[in-house]
């Protein structure tokens, strides 16, 4: 439950964590979409919220500004939070970003049964399916396994839980399909995409705040009730219920009505991982995709709304999975 350098590359170019079918409660996600924007006067108002031909809630977004980045700085949150300040200096400089457009945002991550949909439909094989396998976490490092896959990612699933062990490439073939199927473009969040779904109005380290979760209800990450820290982590005081994934929608959701935003798995966006605009840094011909809100895997450092993973896109990981998103134009 450390990060980790993953087999010797080097943390710039790939640094991942060591930490039902789209049953949804409806009702509450029409209900909850509402955040204040920065601003504080106009409010955010959900467009109008649909079910695909795959069981997802399609949640509507309306378009805004929000501050991209940490609001602390590294020293701040590796004190609040343990962690090394260097391994969050990429959440910098903090800028405000505008999304222009209303955005559809599934309301969770992708299920197995979801992806087995896919699959079954097109004989799809994964890439750790077609290599023979996956990395899985012993001892706080990621070691390829064989013979994991979404079909056998090293602990039990249900069909309601957000699929796990996918790369990039495999979540943009379940984006090209669910397009076909749906004869509308859905495809993965941009990162930008993803953190403004993400905060839903707010600038605080996690989307309920600046505090830990001390209830076990809001998001399922790695907690006191199953894990023992490593040294010069914090860990949130609690206990979710969940040692791995969980069914997805059962925490609470966001102002967006967004579920797991936080936790559960660790959610693949479009984008090359780079540095903000202005950054004295250079991400040079790193070849890793950028994955975000922390997992059931990571301390509470990683699953911060602004913490950046970046991962090699052929990678799969039993706490890597996705959601997807839909242009409303
Ligand atoms: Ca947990
Ligand atoms: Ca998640």
């Amino acid at each position: 439950m450390i990060d980790v350098h993953v087999l010797g590359i080097s943390r710039r170019t790939a640094r991942l964590i060591v930490p039902a079918l789209g049953f949804l409660a409806c009702s509450a996600c029409s209900d909850s979409a509402r955040a204040r924007t920065e601003g504080g006067d106009r409010q955010l108002t959900s467009r109008s919220s649909f079910v695909n031909s795959l069981g997802m809630t399609m949640i509507g977004i309306p378009p805004g500004s929000f501050h991209m980045g940490s609001r602390l700085v590294p020293e701040e949150v590796a004190a609040r939070f343990g962690g090394r300040p260097v391994n969050c200096v990429d959440e910098h400089p903090r800028h405000v970003r505008v999304i222009d457009r209303p955005l559809y945002v599934s309301a969770c991550e992708v299920t197995v049964a979801q992806v087995r949909e896919f699959v079954q439909a097109t004989a799809f094989e994964t890439d750790a399916e077609r290599e023979g396998w996956a990395f899985a976490y012993a001892d706080a490092v990621a070691r390829r396994v064989d013979g994991r896959s979404w079909r056998n990612p090293g602990f039990p699933q249900g069909e309601d839980h957000p699929v796990v062990c996918v790369s990039w490439h495999d979540a943009q073939a379940f984006c090209r399909w669910l397009s076909e199927r749906e004869r509308r473009p859905y495809r993965l969040p941009t990162e930008a995409e993803w953190e403004y779904a993400c905060r839903a109005g707010t600038q605080t380290a996690f989307w309920w705040g600046d505090g830990m979760d001390t209830t076990g209800r809001v998001a399922n990450v790695a907690d006191a009730g199953h894990l023992q820290p490593a040294a010069g982590y914090v860990v949130m005081p609690m206990d979710d219920g969940h040692e791995f994934t969980s069914p997805v929608g059962r925490y609470r959701a966001n102002a967006f009505g967004l579920f797991d935003m936080i936790g559960n798995v660790s959610e693949w966006c479009a984008d090359a991982y780079g540095p903000y605009p202005g950054a004295a840094w250079s991400a040079g011909d790193s070849p890793g995709r950028v994955a975000r809100g922390g997992s059931w895997y990571n301390v509470a450092y990683y699953c911060r709304c602004a913490y950046r993973y970046c991962v090699v896109p052929a990678d799969r990981y039993p706490n890597v999975g996705f959601r997807v998103v839909l242009d409303a134009d």
